[in-house]
């Protein structure tokens, strides 16, 4: 007995040691020191023993199954160590490797521009003012002086929804609202950035969608001389104080007298190129006197309020001072022709 004690004793020692596991090290535990296994087998077996052996073959049963238990769970720490040795080198990190540069994106050119423009008014005491694009014939077209039958309407072929509802041709109508809104009393000073529709077949230099930024000043005592000087503040903020500008009498319907302004090209100074077409000046908006109608149509009185505004496409704006040959870059959203307009690296 004695020696089937010693023989298990050596035989788990053996099997701890090489146990590659936690798993492998429980089921030896349970297969040594569980209520079926070898030892208690043994110990059943001591009846048969006389007295006197009776309590010493106890203490070396007991003596046996405490140097296995010692073992297992001197080897259980081992393995456990390791464990978490293991899982340190595995998720090792370098903390000196430079980080993933993160991927940003940018503003659209014709965000660029406007925003540019917007700020460049705000900077003179405008506000921004916006409204629906989904827009009625009477702001579009009624409130501008451009009554139904009016000539200037086939001009402008337009996306009409119903009889009486268009997607707007230009942004004047947000100005039209909000001239209206404020019942007559001045100053009114805006300028209206947004989108705008015209039925027209895509080409080079049309879309049947584009942006438009317009502005309006109404005011007492507002002359054409207002309009020239701020035309030319921003000729300058927005193409160089070098440039110079000039009026050429137009038309509109909403303004009375009507302008165009052109600013002198700056690719040859003036001496005439392809850019400019051999006039050394580039056609850049289109401007005039508020119209009376317009005003009177708002609620002012224009014996007493005066006005003028502006009109110009930040798409050609963007294609003269980025070089940008085909106003189809700005709305089909190539990447490559995007990245361009990164102000990162
Ligand atoms: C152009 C010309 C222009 C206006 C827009 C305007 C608005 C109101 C009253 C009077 Cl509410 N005028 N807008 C005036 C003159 C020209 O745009 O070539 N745009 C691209």
């Amino acid at each position: 007995m004695q020696e089937r004690l010693k023989e298990l004793q050596t035989e788990a020692l053996e099997k701890i040691s090489t146990a590659a596991d936690l798993k492998e090290l429980n089921d030896i535990r349970v297969s040594y020191l569980g209520k079926k296994g070898p030892i208690t087998e043994v110990l059943k077996g001591m009846g048969k023993l006389s007295a006197e052996e009776r309590p010493k073959m106890g203490a070396l049963a007991n003596e046996v199954r405490d140097s296995i238990a010692a073992g297992i769970e001197e080897k259980q720490k081992r393995l456990e160590e390791a464990a978490v040795q293991e899982k340190l080198a595995a998720e090792k990190i370098d903390v000196t490797l430079p980080g993933r540069p993160v991927k940003t994106g940018n503003h659209h050119p014709l965000t660029r521009i406007i925003e540019e423009i917007e700020d460049l008014f705000i900077g003179m005491g405008y506000t921004v003012a916006e409204g629906p694009e989904v827009e009625k014939d009477y702001y579009n077209f009624e409130a501008l002086n451009l009554p139904k039958g009016h000539p200037a309407r086939d001009m402008q072929d337009s996306f009409y929804i119903t009889e009486e509802i268009l997607l707007r041709t230009h942004t004047s109508p947000v100005q039209a609202r909000t001239m209206e809104k404020h019942e007559g009393k001045g100053p009114v000073k805006i300028i209206c950035p947004g989108k705008v529709y015209r039925r027209d077949n895509d080409d080079a230099t049309h879309s049947h969608q584009f942006m438009q930024i317009e502005g309006l000043v109404v005011d007492e005592n507002i002359r054409m001389t207002d309009l020239k000087g701020t035309l030319q503040v921003f000729a300058k903020k927005m193409f160089g104080e070098d440039r110079e500008i000039r009026l050429r009498p137009s038309f509109f319907p909403f303004t009375e007298p009507s302008v165009e302004m052109d600013i002198s090209c700056k690719i040859c100074g003036g001496k005439g190129c392809s850019v400019c077409k051999g006039t050394g000046w580039i056609e850049i908006l289109g401007a005039g006197m508020v119209h009376p109608n317009v005003l009177e149509m708002a609620g002012f009185d224009s014996k007493k309020y005066t006005g003028f505004a502006f009109g110009m496409g930040p798409e050609r704006i963007a294609m003269l001072k980025y070089g940008v040959d085909d106003i189809r870059h700005f709305y089909t959203n190539d990447v490559r022709f995007l990245k361009q307009f990164s102000i990162h690296e």
